[in-house]
């Protein structure tokens, strides 16, 4: 069963004081949810006046004098969750403010406390609730909630949002992405409601170093004394009571025998955490990660990672991603090529795909959104991306799918941003030791005609080094891989992140002509050849799983705004290539 936990974050980024505490949601309880999805009335506001005119208010018209010059009631409506360029052809260019109104009634109950969660809006979003600002959230990719406890009405209420996509340059990401900026409520809306104290967080998984003994922690909120919870995993005759601290945390640490979660046998736990009248239920997998030189230990066993990189972008419908069908598509895509790993581009995608992820043996990196070049400088934009991270991790620090945090994709190898992102690892150690922390880099040494070598400082502060290195495509011809040497400054496992090569699904000619099936196929079977002489490889996630929308792919015919890197198009036709990777990924693994 999903389930809600809060935790608290301060949201200095956002333009809140310091002393704003928000909690965030995590994962929903089925039996305390009240869905805020579907219909939206929207109002696309491109000069921000909405502010102004306190659209929050909501305001009708008194009498026949009276000016108010919006109605939400009148206006067009928006489906929640939903981004709004797929939805509306006049607003798929559209960057800025658009205001969303949902009316809806509810019935109170004594002793429960409720909560508005939004699973995700992008970029920046103002949050009131009859006309009662709650607060404000950056980021477009992690989740977030308020308490309404004593501001929502027995019977009618409205709630507005202010969703504002404008790129800005000190922002996470920054002006530049190679993926479309969707805007909006693109991921579910709820009512969420909990008792008086309840559960607020929880880790739970093997301790370290350990296959025997299994340790983490649970946090309440909203006791004032110490409370006793009780933990089961009723498969493995696990059941404990422990008691919180004057802080409402417990600490948990005992023996049990559990089978370890692998891609060939996910095995789920069901997980039971009880504290007074709140219950929480889980889906948990045990395993270990670990780094041993240049390999990755999964379980103790070094793991190959056949991977895939993979935007949320939705499958022939087009538009952000936000459904179970959609993670069932996109990842049952990558189990078809054979892939025991995915990389989830460039930003935290929905709770559906990790969760799925867990489910279905996949292991997955995730990533926050600092892209290429951004405000390294800028104490806002660091608090910023940390909120991110935290966020992220916050999230899924109970998948055990989930063994990579990735901190940026492709930054520029400059002083600030060493700072920068020195902090930001450190940071994702804080919070979670368990894991491993990496960064796609992609900044090589020339250390002679055919040899290149990642020594990006960044290395220092990773346990695994990701390079996009896009031989073939970017520069040099695909047949120059063949000779090609690569070297890493630290002995780290290496991943090849990112190599790719663009055509049109049904596009034919030449193996050196570009944007064609053919040159993507010669381009993977140069790159295959290469990588499996490289000897600190330990996995590839190439780019991409699919085509997906790009405001910088402008060719018309063969791009028409679409990046088409896919091994499979933006409606779903596998092109050749798909079947090249996935031959090499099945001799890995069959070792034929
Ligand atoms: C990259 C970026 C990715 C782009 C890709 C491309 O290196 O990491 O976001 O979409 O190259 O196709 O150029």
């Amino acid at each position: 069963m999903r389930r809600l936990l809060f935790f608290l974050v301060i949201l200095t980024a956002a333009g809140c004081s310091a002393s704003d505490f928000y909690p965030l949601i995590q994962n929903i309880p089925d039996r305390t949810i009240i869905s805020l999805d579907g219909s939206w009335h929207f109002i696309v506001d491109p000069y921000e006046t909405g502010l102004k005119a306190r659209f929050y208010l909501n305001a009708k018209a008194k009498n026949k004098q009276d000016l108010v010059e919006y109605d939400f009631d009148k206006s067009d409506v928006l489906n929640v969750p939903g981004d709004w360029n797929s939805q509306k052809k006049d607003l798929f260019f559209y960057e800025g403010p658009v205001w969303y109104e949902k009316s809806f009634s509810y019935r109170q109950r004594e002793h429960v406390r409720v909560f508005v969660s939004f699973g995700g809006a992008n970029y920046f979003s103002r949050v009131y609730l009859n006309g009662e600002a709650l607060g404000e959230h950056e980021g477009g990719f992690t989740p977030f909630s308020f308490e309404i406890t004593g501001k929502i009405h027995d019977g009618d209420n409205f709630l507005v949002v202010e969703v504002n996509n404008a790129r800005r340059r000190d922002a996470v990401p920054a002006l530049n992405t190679d993926w479309w900026n969707y805007g909006g409520l693109t991921r579910d809306v709820v009512l969420v409601e909990e008792p008086e104290t309840y559960i607020q967080d929880y880790v739970i998984q093997l301790a370290k170093g350990s296959y025997e003994e299994v340790s983490g922690w649970v946090q309440l909120e909203g006791s004032t004394s110490a409370q006793q919870v009780t933990f089961e995993i009723p498969e493995a005759g696990v059941k404990k009571t422990v008691s919180t601290d004057a802080a409402g945390r417990a600490e948990l640490h005992f023996p049990a025998k559990l089978e370890l979660w692998s891609p060939a046998h996910p095995k789920l736990y069901k997980v039971i955490l009880s504290a007074g009248s709140d219950k929480v239920h889980d889906s948990i997998g045990f395993r270990t990660i670990e780094t041993r030189g240049t390999q990755i230990l999964l379980n103790g066993k070094p793991i190959f990672l056949r991977g895939i990189s993979m935007h949320e972008e939705a499958p022939v419908r087009g538009g952000r991603a936000f459904t179970q069908q959609d993670a069932e598509t996109l990842l049952g895509w990558a189990r078809e090529l054979g892939c025991n790993f995915v990389r989830l581009t460039h930003y935290p995608h929905s709770e559906n795909m990790t969760r799925l992820a867990d489910r279905m043996g996949l292991l997955v990196w995730s990533e926050i959104p600092v892209y290429w070049d951004i405000d390294w400088e800028n104490p806002a934009t660091l608090q910023n991306a940390k909120n991110q991270l935290h966020d992220m991790i916050a999230r899924d620090h109970n998948r055990a799918s989930v063994i990579l945090w990735s901190l940026s994709n492709e930054t520029p190898v400059k002083p600030e941003r060493l700072t920068f992102l020195r902090q930001l690892a450190e940071a994702a150690r804080q919070l979670d030791s368990t894991r491993l922390i990496t960064s796609a880099m992609n900044h090589v040494d020339e250390a002679g005609p055919d040899t290149r070598t990642l020594s990006d400082p960044l290395g220092e502060y990773l346990d695994v080094l990701g390079l996009n290195e896009y031989l073939g495509w970017y520069w040099g011809r695909p047949e120059d891989a063949d000779r090609m040497q690569w070297k890493t400054t630290w002995d780290k496992p290496l991943i090849m992140s990112e190599f790719g090569a663009e055509t049109p699904y049904g596009r034919h000619g030449a193996l050196d002509q570009r944007w064609t099936e053919e040159y993507q196929v010669n381009l993977y079977q140069h790159q295959i050849a290469m990588l499996k002489k490289i000897p600190s490889l330990t996995g590839l996630s190439p780019w991409v799983l699919t085509d997906f929308h790009s405001p910088r792919r402008f060719l018309p015919g063969i791009q028409d705004y679409y990046n088409r890197k896919g091994l499979v198009s933006n409606l779903g036709q596998h092109k050749q290539a798909f079947s090249v990777l996935q031959k090499y990924y099945r001799e890995i693994e069959t070792g034929k």
